[in-house]
């Protein structure tokens, strides 16, 4: 997977990639993330790459044309057809669907912005799609493109290890995670769940999953109704609510 960064914050977006999973995934050769710097592509002696609003207005805009050339110098490494996307407030709204998508691609460009914004015929002329990572306002398109980045590479084979790439978990696939405890056994006051100590693996799993179930359920109803529940999952959310008297057990399908 070759990913690209137009960005005016290159060691921002190094100083992220070059550590942890990424960086590991970069030395294993299963990732390539290169960046090209707008700033790079001015003539004049100041290396201006924004200038004042047409129109009026406070803040400062991305100038047209060191952005385009940075975006065509850093679109010509990749593999041909890959999509030009640009990280923007205004963009569709990132989700797992959509790194899965970008996660089969052989590569992609990825365009931050700073300042109020980029001039708009460098989205004519240079990009495909806009993303947005959420309702909020950041102050510009780096930690958005990070965050795709970080998203779509634990998607890769290989990236993960296999303890985690497995199907070991998938059976809580979609839910909120389950809690995790390590040594000691007691901390200020507070035991580990006696069933996690049980070595009865079928109990942990089941456990498992009524906490996943039952924290989605309380925590983001929402997932509920997007996810099938399995039969299995319906069974352990109504032993959750039972065991919490916690609203009404739900019908099963
Ligand atoms: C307060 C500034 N806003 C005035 C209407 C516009 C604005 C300009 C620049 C808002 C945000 C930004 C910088 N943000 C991004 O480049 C960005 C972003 C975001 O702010 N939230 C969620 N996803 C993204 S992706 C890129």
């Amino acid at each position: 997977m070759h990913i690209e960064v137009v960005t005016l914050f290159p060691d921002m977006v190094r100083g992220a990639v070059d550590f942890g999973i990424l960086g590991r995934a970069a030395e294993r050769g299963l990732l390539q993330v290169g960046t090209e710097d707008p700033r790079a592509h001015t003539v004049n002696a100041h290396r201006t790459v924004d200038d004042r609003p047409y129109g009026g207005g406070p803040g400062m805009v991305l100038k047209a044309e060191p952005m385009l050339c940075a975006i065509r110098a850093a679109h010509a490494r990749l593999p041909a057809g890959s999509p030009r996307i640009c990280l923007s407030a205004q963009g569709e709204l990132f989700s797992a669907a959509k790194a899965r998508e970008l996660a089969a691609l052989p590569g992609f460009l990825l365009i931050a912005g700073r300042y109020e914004g980029i001039d708009e015929r460098v989205m004519a002329l240079g990009v495909d799609r806009d993303l947005s990572i959420g309702d909020y306002v950041l102050s510009g398109g780096e930690l958005p493109a990070l965050v795709v980045v970080d998203a779509v590479a634990r998607l890769l084979p290989g990236v993960l290890g296999d303890e985690r790439s497995s199907a070991e978990d998938s059976f809580a696939a979609g839910l909120l995670d389950w809690p995790h405890y390590t040594r000691p056994e007691v901390f200020e006051g507070l035991a580990v769940p006696q069933v996690l100590l049980s070595g009865d693996h079928a109990d942990i799993r089941r456990w498992r999953l009524e906490q996943a179930v039952g924290r989605t359920w309380l925590r983001r109803p929402d997932l509920i109704v997007k996810e099938e529940l399995t039969a299995e999952a319906v069974e352990a959310l109504n032993e959750f609510l039972a065991a919490r008297k916690v609203g009404e057990p739900v019908e099963g399908r």
